[in-house]
């Protein structure tokens, strides 16, 4: 086996990105970052959650769970109310923190800040700010990406690590699917502000933020959900609503939202939820189209098997799936795992490893973002009242409890072995 090191190429410095990254230089694997930004910018993005699958990634940088333990929401309950503000249950989260550790909810941008600090702190990660990477090619040999700037580079492996809009898909696919997102059928309201409005609008919408801290609440209706969360102890507040929706639009972070718009949606509901709308800073709502995508047939280009992607360049989630960035980590960690186990020589082997590993359980994951909609959005109010805790968010072991690295590395040869063998994935 070859002593060099492997050289890898990560486009793309989102979550996905940014946990090969730190997971690879942990291995002493050299990475060479490209990000198309040309900064970072705290200000994009809301509320993001990743749960204990991938909570405990942070714990193997030194460091970072300090920085996140001050940002990131505290409560550990989930109250439910009905559209029309009637109380319905309580979903406590204390016992899972205990027997499967804690989860990470906070502000997409300070997070991603903490994780890319952390990734410039490393001697083996190399971040290139501004380069947009345009094409990607590769040999028997090598993997090569091409910036808007001309500039070519070289390694044994190229992770395209993009995000939805992936140019890399195409490379995977062999045709152009960027004409292919098809509408879901709903779209999201999503709002962050400082909760001084809050505290001094209107006595009925106080209780979100003070004197209780952060808290987290949620109301369900015919085809809508509405979730708050508060936090850095009630100083942040944060709604998201999702509802029906059938606008033929490209995704984006950025659209701007109509508080008239989200106030029709939740017509004739609880005054709460049509008050905190009312108090929302205009410049702080955005409204944001879902859209689905087929799952890819293979993560790993077909040709020489040196470019693969990762995170929701391979497979976008619904935001009620409450894995997508859980799974980004996860996608970064298992290929860390690969590569150290097969080194240089085998790094082709290591990848169609890591793509069969993942395969099954990143789709099966994504059917849950439908499935917590419909329990929501189609529940059944008889069949709730008589049983409450039927609205709970479902909480998965096998999701959950589930530690993706050392899988990896307990299920490297029995997979390599399926795969000569001639297995279909
Ligand atoms: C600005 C932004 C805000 C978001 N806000 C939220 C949020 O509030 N809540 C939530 O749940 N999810 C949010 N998401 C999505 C969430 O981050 C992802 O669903 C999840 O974390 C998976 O991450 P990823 O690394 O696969 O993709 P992403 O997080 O989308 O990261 C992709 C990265 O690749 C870069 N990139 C794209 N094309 C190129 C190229 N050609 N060359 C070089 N670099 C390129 C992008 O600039 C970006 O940094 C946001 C994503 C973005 C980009
Ligand atoms: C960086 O990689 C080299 C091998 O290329 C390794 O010896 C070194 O320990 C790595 N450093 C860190 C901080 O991981
Ligand atoms: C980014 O790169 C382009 C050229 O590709 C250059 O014109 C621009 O000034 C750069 N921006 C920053 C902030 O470096
Ligand atoms: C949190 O806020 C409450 C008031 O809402 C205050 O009494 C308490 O001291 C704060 N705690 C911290 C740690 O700042
Ligand atoms: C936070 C955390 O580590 N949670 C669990 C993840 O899964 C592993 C393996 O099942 C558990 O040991 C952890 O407690």
């Amino acid at each position: 086996m070859s002593s060099s090191p492997i050289s890898v190429i990560i486009v793309g410095a989102g979550f996905a990105g940014l946990t090969a990254a730190l997971e690879l230089s942990r291995k002493s694997i050299p990475v060479l970052l490209l990000e198309k930004s040309p900064s970072l910018s705290q200000t994009l993005g809301d509320i993001i959650s990743f749960g204990q699958n991938s909570s405990r990634f942070f714990a193997k940088w030194p460091g970072v769970l300090e920085k996140l333990d001050p940002i990131i929401h505290q409560s550990t309950e989930f109250h439910f109310h009905d559209w029309q503000g009637k109380f319905v249950t309580t979903q406590s989260f204390v016992e899972e923190h205990r027997k499967w550790g804690t989860r990470v909810n906070g502000h997409r941008g300070e997070i991603h800040q903490i994780l890319f600090d952390q990734a410039s702190a490393q001697p083996n990660i190399s971040i290139l700010l501004n380069q947009t990477v345009m094409s990607y090619s590769e040999t028997k040999d090598s993997a090569i990406v091409t910036t808007s700037s001309g500039h070519t580079f070289t390694a044994d492996l190229v992770l395209a690590a993009e995000g939805v809009h992936s140019r890399a898909r195409s490379k995977i696919l062999g045709y152009d699917d960027h004409s292919r997102p098809t509408p879901s059928g709903y779209a999201v309201f999503r709002a962050w502000f400082p909760s001084s409005p809050l505290l001094t609008s209107n006595p009925l919408i106080k209780h979100l933020v003070y004197p209780n801290g952060d808290t987290h609440n949620g109301w369900i209706g015919k085809d809508v959900h509405f979730l708050t969360a508060s936090i850095k102890n009630g100083t942040e507040f944060s709604w998201v609503c999702t509802h029906a929706d059938d606008a033929q639009i490209k995704e984006s972070w950025q659209f701007p939202g109509s508080k008239e718009k989200a106030l029709k949606v939740v017509e004739g509901w609880d005054p709460i939820v049509q008050e905190i709308i009312r108090v929302t800073p205009e410049d702080r709502l955005f409204d944001y189209k879902l859209v689905f995508r087929d799952p890819l047939p293979t993560f790993v280009s077909p040709e020489h098997g040196r470019i693969a992607v990762i995170g929701d360049a391979a497979h976008p989630f619904l935001p009620t799936s409450v894995q997508g960035a859980s799974q980004a980590m996860e996608d970064g960690v298992v290929m860390a795992a690969c590569l150290d186990i097969a080194g240089k020589d085998k790094v082709q082997e290591a990848v169609k490893v890591w793509e069969r590993i993942r395969y099954e359980r990143v789709h099966a994951i994504q059917k849950t973002g439908v499935q917590t909609r419909e329990q929501w959005h189609k529940a059944d109010w008889d069949a709730i009242w008589k049983n409450p805790d039927s609205l709970h968010l479902k909480r998965e072991a096998w999701i959950l409890d589930f530690d993706a690295e050392k899988v990896a590395y307990q299920r490297y040869q029995e997979v390599r072995k399926e795969l000569e063998s001639g297995e279909k994935l």
